[in-house]
């Protein structure tokens, strides 16, 4: 095993890698920018080095200096955790020339991912089920041909994109040849790559992604699926594990699928092969993402296991410690991803001193944070502050946990989304699992946030039905224990609540 690793990222994930490597006996190093250095990865390191400047491509993309401090502090290997330089092939191979392991696939694996239709067409031979479409770049001409034989709506893709960039929906063939030039642009634009690709649309999806695990040795493995359909501009919201629509033997069927897409592509490490699932529960492989997800947490907690502890193992030439009938899924696990924004703006990113600052705990209940009270969450980057998870042994039980966590959840100083997740959770077809990639949208389309007192009365009354319906769908479920309406509590009362059982002592 590693006696010392680098963590190239920050937030969250970096102090998450960091707890497991303190757990295995590994020294950790963090790097990080200017405006980081007072960073909660920072003081949870063993060792921290300074990389420059705020911008990413001066600091966290720096690939020259990131493996300088790597050779210098002596770091065996390198965790890139998620976004960053974690899904950059060319980063994996400079580790690699350097003599430090890049924990995660092989770089092939990941070229081979990062594109689209190469990614498509692999997959295709490799017999995964496939949105119709093309496996390879078009022109227009040979984008109107194939989009006139699948039939209309059509979705253009970026080869280079994923994560819904450079993405068009075009629902008549008058509108093709613009939508492709658009798209076209784009992706040239963000991607200095302008190959176009079609697929037939699924209206409504579900996203659902399987986590696979492979070792150095050609094993793999899946650990059961997770529901992303939760979802705000191609930005996950809401996870949870199992999806309430995957029963044993579509999971199964998924599962096996997932890991023929791992093995033909040479795959080891964390990954996780996405699907696009229909109204009939037919699912199509959308793309295989080639890094540990933030969303991991539900999995390690249906599954029992430590995927960063595996990631560790296996990067360091261990096989996989179990086999598949070793993997067992029990309870239901939801995470909730906390951002610094305003749910009332339009999701403004809402940086700013963290003045105070009450975390959730107890039973069933894990938050994976990279910010403490009194730290200034900078304007440089991705403003998610944390994970809330909550675990419990059925769904509704979960959902009760969540929101009972909600509850005791305080940030203040700044504008966070979690009046937008105490709205969610009592939806009723959130709560009844009535969940597909428009489900957010809509309730956002439906109205403000719950803390406005902007809502008029219809509003009310539809907020009013929407707890009665979650809380009696919740008592049918199992504790009946909540009257309708009574758990609609705002920050400030939440304070007077904190102020009060203080009062009395210890309630
Ligand atoms: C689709 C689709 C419908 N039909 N492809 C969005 C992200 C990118 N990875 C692929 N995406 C989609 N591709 C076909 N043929 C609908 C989406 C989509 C979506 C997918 C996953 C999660 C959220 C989504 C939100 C809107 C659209």
């Amino acid at each position: 095993m590693f006696k010392k690793v680098l963590i190239a990222n920050r937030g969250e994930i970096a102090v998450r890698v960091m707890r497991a490597c303190r757990e295995m006996g590994i020294a950790s190093v963090a790097v990080y920018s200017d405006v980081d250095r007072g960073s909660l990865h920072v003081s949870t390191a063993d060792e921290a080095y300074l990389l420059g400047p705020a911008p990413a491509r001066e600091s966290y993309l720096n690939v020259g200096r990131i493996l300088e401090v790597a050779e210098k502090c002596g770091a065996e290997a390198i965790h890139p955790g998620y976004g960053f330089l974690s899904e950059n092939a060319r980063f994996a191979r400079s580790c690699a020339e350097a003599g430090t392991k890049f924990i995660g696939p092989p770089p092939s694996a990941m070229e081979l991912m990062g594109s689209k239709t190469r990614a498509r067409t692999a997959m295709q031979v490799a017999g995964v089920p496939m949105v119709p479409g093309s496996a390879r770049g078009l022109s227009i001409a040979e984008a109107e041909a194939m989009a006139a034989q699948i039939g209309y709506p059509v979705m253009i893709k970026a080869a280079a994109g994923g994560g819904g960039k450079g993405m068009r929906l075009v629902s008549r063939p008058a509108d093709l040849k613009s939508s492709f030039e658009t798209a076209q642009s784009e992706a040239l634009r963000s991607f200095n790559d302008g190959e176009i690709y079609l697929e037939k649309f699924i209206e409504n999806p579900r996203h659902i992604e399987i986590q696979v695990l492979g070792d150095e040795h050609g094993n793999v493995v899946y650990l059961g699926e997770r529901e992303c359909s939760v979802q705000r501009r191609h930005q996950k919201v809401i996870e949870e594990a199992p999806s309430a629509i995957v029963d044993e033997e579509m999971r199964r069927r998924m599962g096996a699928v997932a890991v023929q897409a791992a093995k033909s592509a040479g795959y080891a490490n964390a990954g996780t092969v996405e699907f696009l699932v229909d109204g009939k529960r037919n699912f199509y492989f959308l793309e295989m993402n080639t890094r540990l997800q933030v969303e991991h947490p539900v999995t390690e907690l249906v599954t029992g296991l430590d995927l960063v502890h595996l990631q560790l193992r296996i990067a360091s030439g261990e096989k996989l410690p179990f086999r598949q009938e070793d993997v067992q899924l029990r309870g239901h696990a939801i995470e909730c991803r906390i951002y610094a924004e305003d749910p009332d703006n339009n999701f403004f990113p809402s940086p700013g001193k963290i003045a105070k600052l009450l975390r959730p705990s107890g039973p069933g209940v894990r938050e994976d944070s990279g910010v403490y009270e009194g730290w200034t969450v900078p304007l440089d980057y991705d403003p998610m502050l944390s994970k809330l998870i909550a675990y419990a042994p059925d769904r509704l039980t979960a959902i009760a946990r969540m929101r009972r966590a909600l509850d005791e959840y305080f940030i203040g100083g700044i504008k966070t989304n979690l009046p937008l997740f105490r709205r969610i959770l009592e939806h009723p077809d959130f709560v009844n699992a009535r969940i597909d990639t428009g489900f957010l949208d809509r309730l956002l389309a439906a109205g403000a946030t719950s803390s406005g007192a902007k809502n008029g009365m219809a509003e009310i009354a539809a907020v009013s039905a929407a707890l009665f319906a979650a809380t009696a769908s919740l008592k049918n479920g199992q504790n009946g224990a909540s009257k309708p309406g009574a758990e609609k509590r705002s920050d400030a009362s939440l304070w007077k609540r904190t102020a009060r059982s203080e009062g009395v002592g210890g309630e």
